[in-house]
């Protein structure tokens, strides 16, 4: 069947009525899937029913993009970008999309008049947090950009049955809860059976030399899984792109049941039907940390298979030879996660579409590009090799085969020269033996790049030194950026509305044209509407404080935030550590003149990390003995939100006035929040670390709050001798805040609680809090000596966000689509629009 005549036979309705993006036609929708898809009447309904018929409602006008947009690609044969990627933390669909088709308002009022509260719909919708943090995050950014810029694109990665745990806070301390966010359906994916693959795992090989003179592989797995893909449409801002985001679920073969089952197996059948699901089953919780873990590993493999396997199967569709693989598709590595890809393609060719191992080679590094997200030795994936071989035995022999030739090439450009042959190799052989998948996915790729400049210069200088030495044009720089979709238009209306009345529309895909907020920041009037939209959005946020903790705050008082994942490198224990020496200055002065100050901390901590956990106890502590304290007036609160999620952090950082980017300079790969609370208006108080250094850039030194030791710095403390017992020794303030806290003031008088977190900074202070400590309370003081200049505040927010252009997403990906994917837009005409004007 021609596809043109099949959209005209389904066709003459769709725009006009059934799929129109008007208010009457979404509310005619939104009926019929209460009664057809939900069964329910309004006596009957619950939210749920009432969001899952408007889901559906959107969805509905979704398809008509999602097959123009297959349709388009297919014919026009498109040069394709996959992105790999272990997690993807979209967050909420509804109100995105509804920005996306530009019917948000229409939703609105069609809800409003059908008697139903719209903002309690959207808060239905439970959020798919299939990714730990930044990370994740920036995928599901990228891909939101790449459907805006119309580029041909793939998300591809693993749809967890749960995603990243729920955090209560409960005496204290964080709880964890598992995320089952699928309870009550999703109704933006589809499943397609039709596509789903096998994956092997396990077993051995078997190598064979045939009569014509060949070696042939064989590989005989002990374990068949099922990948089934379900697809979830990725719009573009107003436009008509459609892309895909495929995640890839397990679950038992049928056939391979059935082999347990003839031999009368029946319980061995269900557990493994049971064990093959499990792959798919949860998130690992570890943000920049080390698995070790074979399901881990299986998960990741599982995956990546799935995926090459799926783009081989769109190649054939299209009758493309697979010499062309590189030319069809440019595959993104996020991280090294997926860095089994390289060895899976080699397979994949080599072995199953026999080509010969020097032209596999070829098309598979022309084919993938590896971006690196971290500095932290412990997050640097490796795999004992007796685990490795227990799992991926073919990859296992492929993995050496590229390691020989690789060092041989290595031996010829530095002869004699064996430590740079073992530092490059990719098995690290200094004690038991690693696989070293940061080296897999280097020697496997044509690009590589870091997510900040300081980032890249690090990874060049240090962790990825000898490949940059071998490789130089290999390296380039791709900072991050965040989707203004997504964290001004969907989380900040009032923002959103006052900068387009301004400026026009055109700010929301050229977010560089924010600068002509510029000369507004001179307009006492316009300054006077900027603070009332941010008092307006702090105002939401502390009701939201009010219900979750229970504390009351004053929106008039300065929302200090600090929300990310709690990591000793982020130092949320430094800002701890100035909270305590206020509350001491006021407990000391009561009548000490100090802006009010509400200190607002976010972040889940990986469950095994003990050390974070104790982090937030101790925010908690500090919160119980401040906000309860009289003496303190209300002049400090501090709160700890639970369950920091993409849906918390779209109502955190529009109200937030002060932005906490503080880790020890060389730590961050790049940090994504920090962009966030730029576009709405924060002011940073940071340190010269990851993407921190260019945001003070565009807005000026004078318009952002600096502290702390830099890179250069920080390394010649540690070359030199870092003792913090002499910085707390050598500072009174440091001294009394350190001792009240060993001493029990934040623990109910229980001296031992926080002794772990204490003496680990008297005596290693591995992230250099002591050394700045001074400089950050300094700089705090300045922060609160301007806060009280209203009008100047306010000018330096305006300039902040007006500033912001650099950090869209946008700009990230024409980066990389300009240096590494070279992949041409490739805009999108309506199928039915087309036979409706035809
Ligand atoms: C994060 C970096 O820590 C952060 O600075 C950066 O902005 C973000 O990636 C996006 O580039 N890294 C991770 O989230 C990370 O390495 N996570 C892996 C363990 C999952």
């Amino acid at each position: 069947m021609d596809t043109r005549a099949a959209a005209a036979a389904v066709d003459h309705r769709p725009l006009s009525e059934r799929a129109a993006l008007n208010k009457e036609a979404l509310k005619q929708s939104f009926l019929d899937n209460l009664f057809h898809t939900q069964g329910k009447f309004p006596a009957l309904a619950s939210k749920s029913d009432y969001y899952l018929a408007l889901a559906y409602a959107v969805r509905e006008r979704l398809l008509q993009r999602w097959i123009s947009t297959a349709a388009e690609y297919m014919q026009k044969g498109a040069r394709t970008v996959s992105y790999l990627s272990a997690e993807f933390l979209m967050g909420p669909h509804l109100g995105n999309n509804l920005i996306n088709l530009g019917i948000y308002d229409e939703a609105k009022q069609a809800m409003t008049e059908l008697g139903l509260n719209f903002d309690e719909l959207l808060a239905q919708e439970e959020e798919p947090g299939l990714g730990n943090g930044g990370l994740g995050r920036l995928a599901a950014c990228f891909i939101d950009s790449m459907a805006t810029l119309e580029i041909p694109s793939l998300g591809y990665g693993i749809r967890y049955e749960f995603g990243i745990f729920h955090q209560s806070i409960v005496d204290g301390w964080q709880v964890e809860k598992t995320d089952k966010w699928l309870r009550y359906g999703n109704p933006w994916e589809l499943q397609r059976p039709e596509w789903a693959v096998q994956v092997k795992l396990g077993g051995y090989t078997e190598h064979r030399s045939e009569e014509d003179g060949t070696l042939t592989v064989r590989w005989i797995p002990s374990r068949l899984v099922s990948g089934v893909p379900y697809d979830t449409p990725i719009l573009g801002y107003r436009n008509n792109t459609a892309n895909t985001l495929r995640l890839w679920s397990a679950q038992a073969p049928e056939s391979f049941d059935f082999e347990v089952f003839n031999r009368g197996d029946y319980y061995g059948a269900v557990m493994q039907k049971m064990s093959s699901e499990n792959l798919s089953k949860v998130l690992y919780p570890n943000d920049e940390h080390e698995g070790g873990k074979e399901l881990r590993l299986e998960q990741q493999y599982f995956f990546v298979s799935c995926s090459l396997q799926d783009m081989i199967r769109i190649m054939q569709g299209q009758r493309l030879p697979l010499e062309h693989f590189h030319e069809k598709f440019a595959v993104q590595l996020n991280d090294t996660h997926p860095a089994i890809a390289v060895a899976e393609l080699m397979r994949l060719l080599v072995d199953e579409h026999k080509m010969p191992w020097n032209r596999a080679w070829q098309v598979t590094c022309k084919t993938f590009a590896y971006t690196n997200h971290t500095l932290m030795p412990e997050a640097l994936e490796r795999w004992p090799l007796p685990l490795f071989k227990k799992v991926l035995p073919r990859h296992l022999e492929i993995i050496f085969e590229i390691n020989a030739r690789f060092l041989d090439e290595v031996r010829r450009r530095y002869p004699g020269d064996s430590a740079r042959v073992a530092r490059l190799s990719l098995i690290d052989e200094s004690g038991p033996r690693y696989v070293r998948m940061a080296h897999l996915a280097c020697v496997g790729s044509h690009a590589i790049n870091g997510v900040a400049e300081l980032h890249t210069e690090l990874l060049k200088s240090d962790v990825l030194r000898d490949f940059y030495e071998l490789w130089p044009n290999k390296f380039s720089n791709k900072t991050n950026g965040v989707t203004p979709r997504r964290w001004m238009v969907l989380a900040n209306p009032r923002l959103t509305r006052l900068v387009s009345d301004s400026i026009g529309e055109d700010w929301i895909k050229h977010l560089d044209q924010l600068q002509k907020l510029e000369p507004l920041a001179e307009s006492a009037d316009f300054r006077s509407h900027w603070r009332e939209i941010k008092r307006a959005n702090k105002r939401a946020l502390a009701e939201v404080i009010a219900r979750r903790c229970n504390v009351a705050v004053d929106p008039d008082s300065m929302f200090d935030v600090q929300v990310k994942r709690i990591h000793e490198y982020k130092r949320q224990h430094l800002a701890a550590l100035h909270i305590i020496a206020l509350y001491l200055q006021l407990k000391a002065q009561p009548n000490l003149e100090l802006a009010p100050r509400t200190f607002i901390f976010g972040g889940k901590a990986a469950p095994g990390y003990r050390m974070a956990k104790l982090m937030i106890k101790l925010i908690t502590g500090i919160g119980d003995v401040v906000n309860r304290d009289p003496m303190v007036r209300d002049r400090l609160k501090v709160v700890f939100l639970p369950n920091f999620s993409v849906t918390n952090g779209q109502r955190i950082y529009p109200a937030a006035d002060l932005s906490e980017q503080i880790s020890t300079a060389g730590k961050e790969a790049s940090g994504t929040g920090n962009m966030k609370f730029q576009m709405n208006g924060a002011l940073t108080i940071g340190t010269m670390d990851g993407a921190n250094i260019e945001i003070r850039e565009v807005v000026g030194a004078d318009n952002f709050f600096l502290f702390g030791l830099t890179t250069p710095q920080v390394y010649a403390l540690q070359a030199q001798g870092y003792r913090p017992h002499d910085w707390y020794e050598q500072d009174p303030q440091l001294r009394e805040v350190i001792d009240m806290i060993r001493d029990g003031y934040f623990s109910r008088g229980d001296a031992s609680l926080f002794r772990p977190l204490v003496d680990s900074l008297l005596w290693h202070d591995p992230y250099f809090l002591f050394a700045d400590f001074r400089s950050y309370v300094e700089c705090q003081q300045r922060v609160g000596e301007t806060w009280v200049d209203t009008e100047r505040w306010t000018r330096m927010s305006i300039l902040n966000s007006a500033r912001s252009g650099k950090f869209s997403s946008d700009r990230s990906i024409r980066d990389y689509t300009k240096d590494i994917w070279h992949a041409p837009s490739v805009p999108v005409e309506l199928l039915t629009e087309h036979h409706v004007r035809a």
